[in-house]
């Protein structure tokens, strides 16, 4: 039988402990009989005796156990925990659970229905499908709470997990062996988030269980609202910049710019050398530009997806020049053509510029709405 293994971090519990510990064993325990479940708690040698309560309880239930150690921070703790229970204690899903009681252990039964159902990890959620939390919160730090997971969503750009703070989770053990040696760099709650997010980086799959957190009754949350805000801004950002340097982003970049000047060089000579109208000689040059970016994309941005036989390469081009010279006859010349009507051929460099304005917000239209169709399918 798989074993779970329920990780309960703790820092001066001693009123917590034993409640949870018995509603765990009591109510929980029993009603779960595809797996084997057991308890660790992960005290960080807290001054008012938390360690005294669980090794109490520890005679009278076998399936208990504690692993010690110097305060350094939550996370520190949970690597700390998890490294215990897989190697110690045979854990196949650990569970990160709340000493104090506002995590509801009557939504264990779910969590593991989604692991059994294929998902790697499971969190459990305030923000959607009809999680919540404490309605006698002060509205600030109800608007904390929400905008906080709002910001990380929006910087992160993955909008389809709500809750990335929060410490109610199920993880199977290979996410964590996997992710183990990358999870040292924040060692207090930004731990949550840094591991939430790495794990999704690597395509393990995620489901959410909606739960209501209720209010701490006993003891003091352990939070320490500065120092953790900072962390998790400076890793969100950090993250982030970092995921879109490796992306095709900048590469696309420096292809458009080097289009550009392509583009606007061959205009410069066309409208000083002929006698052509000055919309014709940009969608002349234009091409110069829409040649180089078809191949240099080709070959560098999306060298992965790269033509192989030659009858594909020229197909995919044909299909990129009729594409492209949409936006530039309409968009680009069309408002070179209008200025040159209006005001004359002498400002040509300002229609020009326009132009390629308009054109670049088209294209990013269409790149947007391509992007979005796609994530609507998934
Ligand atoms: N071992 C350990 N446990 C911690 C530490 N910080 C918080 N915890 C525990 O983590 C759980 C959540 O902490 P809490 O202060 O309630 O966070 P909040 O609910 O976000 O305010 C509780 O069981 C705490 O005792 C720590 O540094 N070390
Ligand atoms: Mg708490």
């Amino acid at each position: 039988m798989k074993k779970v293994v329920i990780i309960i971090p703790t820092y001066n519990e001693k009123g917590n402990i034993e409640p949870i510990i018995k509603t765990l064993e009591k109510d929980i325990v029993p009603q779960i009989t595809n797996y084997s479940l057991a308890i660790l708690v992960a005290d960080d040698n807290s001054p008012d005796g938390t360690a005294e309560e669980v090794k109490k309880m520890m005679k009278e239930w076998k399936n208990i156990d504690i692993v010690q150690g110097e305060k350094h921070g939550l996370g520190a703790a949970y690597i700390r925990g998890m490294t215990y229970a897989v190697e110690k204690m045979q854990a196949d899903v650990m569970f990160e659970f709340d000493a104090d009681g506002q995590h509801d252990p009557k939504k264990i039964p779910e969590f593991l229905k989604k692991i059994d159902d294929g998902y790697d990890v499971v969190i459990g959620t305030r923000y959607s499908g009809g999680g919540s939390v404490p309605s006698n919160w002060p509205l600030i730090r109800k608007a904390y709470s929400i905008f906080g997971n709002l910001l990380v969503r929006t910087v992160l750009g993955r909008f389809s997990i709500h809750d990335w703070t929060g410490g109610y989770r199920a993880i199977k053990k290979d996410v964590f062996l996997k992710e183990k040696d990358r999870l040292t760099e924040f060692r207090g709650y930004t731990f949550q988030v840094s591991f939430l997010h790495k794990s999704v980086q690597d395509g393990y799959t995620v489901a959410e269980v909606p739960f209501h957190f209720s209010d701490r009754t006993l003891g003091n949350s352990k939070i320490a609202p500065k120092e953790y805000i900072f962390n998790l801004l400076k890793y969100i950002f950090t993250a982030r910049t970092r995921e879109v340097l490796h992306s095709s982003f900048p590469k696309f970049l420096i292809v458009g710019g080097f289009g550009f000047i392509l583009n606007a060089v061959f205009y410069e000579i066309l409208v000083r050398n002929t006698d052509l109208p000055i919309a014709l000689a940009n969608i002349f040059a234009a091409q110069t530009a829409i040649f180089s970016n078809f191949n240099f994309n080709n070959v560098w941005t999306f060298k992965a997806q790269k033509s192989t036989s030659i009858f594909s390469y020229l197909k995919k081009m044909i299909g990129f020049f009729a594409t492209s010279n949409t936006g530039v006859i309409f968009i680009q010349s069309g408002t070179i053509q209008i200025g040159d009507m209006l005001y004359g051929e002498q400002y040509y460099r300002i229609y020009f510029l326009a132009g390629t304005f308009f054109l670049l917000m088209w294209n990013f239209t269409m790149y947007r709405k391509i992007i979005w169709r796609k994530k609507r399918k998934v």
